[in-house]
Formats: C-alpha cells, structure tokens, sequence
C-alpha cells in the first residue's frame, strides 16, 4: 500500500504537503476533504478524530494528523532526496525551527481574519478583529523577513518542505488582503519563485481539479470511501 494524503479544500494547509510528496519521489495517493462539510462528518472521524486536514496514512495503516509530523515523515523518508535529514544534524534542526514558526506564529496569524470570514459579526465586533487580524499577520510577515535575511530559501540552497509549507499558507493574505506582501522584499521573493515550482503548480491544479501534471510518483485519487476500506483492510 502506498501513502495516502487527505487534504483539505478550499486553501487548506494540506498544500504544503501535497508539494512535499511530489519531491519526495514516494508512491502516494490523495484524497480529497472539503470544509467544512466532509471533515466535520462522522466519517472522517475515522481518518483524523480532531476533524482536520492534512492526515497521512501510511502503508502500515498508521494514521498522522498535524502538518509537521507529516511533513517530518516525508522528509525522514526522503533523505536520500535532501528533502528530509537525520535527527542531531543542524539542518534538521533548521527545519525543525522554521516549520514550528510557521506552524505556530505564522499559521495563527490568520486565525482571526479567518473568524471573520467564516462567522456572522456585529460590525462592530467585525471592525476589532480584523484590525486585530491584520495587525498579527503584519508583525508575521515582519518575522519571516528577518527569519529569511541573507537567503533565498528557508533552509539551504534550494527549496525544500519548510518553504512548501510556508507557500500553502502564505497565500491567505492574498484572500483577506491582509499585508502589501511587497513591503517584505524576501517574503515576497520566496513566495513568487515557488510559483514557479513545477510541484506548486501541480498541487494548484490539484486544488482547483484542474488537469495536474506529476513530478512525482502520483498514482491518483480516491474518494473517503475506498480510504475507509484501505483502512479496514490494513487493521
Ligand atoms: N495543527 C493542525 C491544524 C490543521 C487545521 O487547522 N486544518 C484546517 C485546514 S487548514 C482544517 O482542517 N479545518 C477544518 C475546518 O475548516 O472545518 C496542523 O498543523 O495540521
């Protein structure tokens, strides 16, 4: 059995992930979760007991949920590919260090913009929050400049899983129109030129159900009921 990653749409943070499995040369399938219908539901309860997106099933039948365990499984998988290193080493750490960055600070930025976008508001509760909102993503955004000063990636000379995770989120300042992202020269470099990643393009294509050219070892999609039934079997 192959790897299965359950990723969420619209946006989701799950992008990173799809990015991280096309480098990763690994056989792996997708499955598709849209929200917030499928992954409240019962059924994928199942798949991710919190009702969140990215999971990862493994061709044990383990399931990972939370986006830097799965992202810290593909790479350790993938160190032959330099996606990916050996506990103790400073990459590693580097990695370790940038992921829970944009996990934590960079990630929660967005949580109350997000609030605003997905809850009817008093005007007035509105007008607070999304200054609030905005203030955190900017002071984000002031962080990552300085995280990224002097280079071009997030690690190393090339890029890897921490700026393919930081691509997936990055774009939600575009949807709420939060920062002038041209005001964070580095940031904003970062984030153009993983637009010319061909795995970044493909992940879009993917998200948009848009004809999708692998890189990697993509072998298709399937639905939450034939995962469920590559679960039961692998129990
Ligand atoms: N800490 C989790 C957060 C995951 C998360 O919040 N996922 C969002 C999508 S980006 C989700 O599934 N939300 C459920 C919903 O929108 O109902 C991780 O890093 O994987």
């Amino acid at each position: 059995m192959s790897l299965t990653l359950f990723y969420g749409v619209p946006e989701g943070c799950s992008f990173g992930s799809i990015v991280a499995l096309e480098w990763s040369g690994l056989p792996y399938r997708l499955c598709r979760v849209q929200m917030p219908e499928v992954v409240s539901g019962q059924d994928y309860r199942h798949i991710n007991v919190v009702g969140e997106t990215p999971s990862l099933l493994l061709p044990d039948g383990r399931l990972i949920s939370e986006s830097m365990a799965i992202l810290n499984c593909i790479g350790a998988r993938s160190i032959d590919k330099g996606l990916g290193f050996a506990q103790g080493t400073a990459e590693f750490d580097r990695l370790n260090q940038m992921l829970a960055y944009l996990n934590t600070s960079f990630f929660n930025a967005f949580s109350a913009l997000w609030h605003t976008a997905e809850h009817e508001l008093e005007p007035t509760e509105k007008q607070v929050l999304v200054a609030y909102g905005k203030a955190k993503v900017e002071k984000a955004h002031h962080m990552l400049e300085r995280l990224l000063a002097g280079r071009k990636w997030l690690l190393g000379d090339g890029p890897g899983i921490a700026d393919a995770y930081f691509t997936g989120i990055a774009r939600w300042n575009e949807f709420h129109k939060a920062v002038d992202i041209g005001l964070f020269p580095a940031v904003n470099e970062l984030y153009q030129r993983m637009q010319q990643e061909p795995a970044v393009r493909f992940a879009h294509a993917i998200e948009h159900q848009e004809k999708a050219e692998s890189i990697g070892r993509f072998l298709g999609e399937i639905d939450l009921d034939e995962a469920l039934g590559l679960l039961r079997r692998a129990a």
